[in-house]
């Protein structure tokens, strides 16, 4: 008896949900998201489920929801659909002439995967190699209208038990904010994210925040501008910390061969899917990096593979991996994802590990597609 697989049937569905508090960055500022929730079918009727977590817009990454969709239905899936494999590897590797468009990929790889586990009766986490029960957990903040709102909002999640926060800055909102809160939690794990969007002329001005404690500062400069992240970190004793100019191996050889990380964010999302996130992960370790996970805000389905993905040994930062309700009243797997005391348990069941609800995918779809032999 053969021990293939081979996905007979994919369907695609773009689900809006509304998050329970709106967050802004130095790039846009978002109320709601629309994911592409990828769903695979075999032989068997097996479902494997991924999650496309591009933003709408192409600030954070190039690509949209559009781009993700069109990628995904002219050349991932018919990569995908009607081929026989035995293990995820070979799945990805039949689109590997597809430049760039990792979020689109991360969605239908985390789905082969998913799928994978699901028929050979193993957790995610087990398929993937992870060796950790459970994840510690920190909480990414958003840029807030005043001083005020963000010490409440950083007091919600340390009351809530998270044991780092990361707090999003711009200019005009960097030294303030991280003096204030540093100010109010002197021992609080802390770091900031600027999403790429100082220059090399701001190199004076973010050295300022080295005297804060921060366990990192995260991709202060733009993607490709490897030597100036290299610079800053020449002269700052904190950590730097890449997230957007990391999208392949590649990538993450040459940031170390300019030292231009000390820290790494290996997202899901970003690497355009688990296999590459696990390679990301081992290359980081043996160069000795501090490695963490992620997270685009995702609904529970691309939340519970950076839990899994998060059990790999050299996870030992907390990972962007908080729990549903922190975005959403009601996420798409059953029962949501928690964290309690900032630690989120990773399941043992076969799969995602948790249910997936389909009557709320269904009732917030805004747009959906088959295909499949019947749909040929
Ligand atoms: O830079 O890590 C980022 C959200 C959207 C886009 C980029 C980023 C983020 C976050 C949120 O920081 C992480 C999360 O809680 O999922
Ligand atoms: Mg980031």
């Amino acid at each position: 008896m053969s021990t293939d697989l081979k996905v007979v049937s994919a369907r695609l569905h773009r689900v809006r949900m509304p998050l329970v508090h709106a967050f802004r960055t130095s790039s846009h500022r978002k109320t709601f998201l629309d994911h592409i929730v990828v769903e695979l079918t075999d032989a068997s009727g097996a479902t494997g489920w991924g999650e496309i977590a591009s933003s709408s817009d192409p600030f954070y990454a190039p690509e949209t929801v559009e781009t993700c969709w069109h990628i995904a239905e002219r050349y991932l899936l018919p990569a995908v659909l009607g081929a026989t494999w035995e293990h995820p590897e070979q799945v990805s590797a039949r689109w590997a002439k597809v430049r760039g468009n990792q979020f689109a990929k991360a969605g239908v790889d985390m789905a082969v995967w998913v799928l994978w586990a699901t028929v050979r009766g193993r957790s995610l986490a087990a398929a993937l190699g992870g060796t950790r029960s459970d994840v510690v957990a920190g909480v990414s903040l958003g840029i807030e209208p005043t001083i005020d709102d963000l010490l409440a909002e950083v007091e919600h999640q340390v009351a809530a038990g998270y044991p780092r926060v990361k707090l999003k800055i711009a200019p005009g909102w960097d030294v303030e904010p991280v003096r204030a809160v540093r100010a109010a939690y002197p021992e609080l794990d802390l770091h900031v994210d600027a999403n790429g969007i100082y220059t090399a002329a701001d190199l004076a001005h973010l050295r300022q925040l080295d005297e804060y404690g921060l366990t990192m500062i995260e991709q202060p400069f733009g993607p490709r501008d490897l030597l100036t992240h290299a610079a800053l970190q020449r002269t700052i004793g904190t950590p730097v910390c890449l997230d957007e100019s990391i999208e392949t191996v590649d990538d993450l050889e040459t940031a170390l061969a300019l030292e231009a990380l000390q820290v790494l964010n290996i997202k899901v999302s970003r690497m355009g899917g688990l296999t590459a996130a696990r390679a990301a992960h081992d290359r980081a370790q043996d160069a000795g990096l501090r490695v963490w996970c992620g997270g685009m805000h995702e609904f529970g389905i691309g939340r519970l593979a950076n839990v899994a993905l998060s059990s790999l040994p050299g996870f030992t930062l907390p990972s962007d991996v908080s729990a549903s309700e922190k975005y959403y009243a009601r996420d798409i797997v059953e029962p949501a994802v928690v964290a309690v005391r900032g630690v989120v348990q990773v399941p043992g069941a076969t799969g995602l590990g948790h249910t997936v609800d389909r009557a709320l995918i269904a009732a917030n779809t805004v747009d959906e597609l088959a295909l499949g032999p019947e749909q040929e």
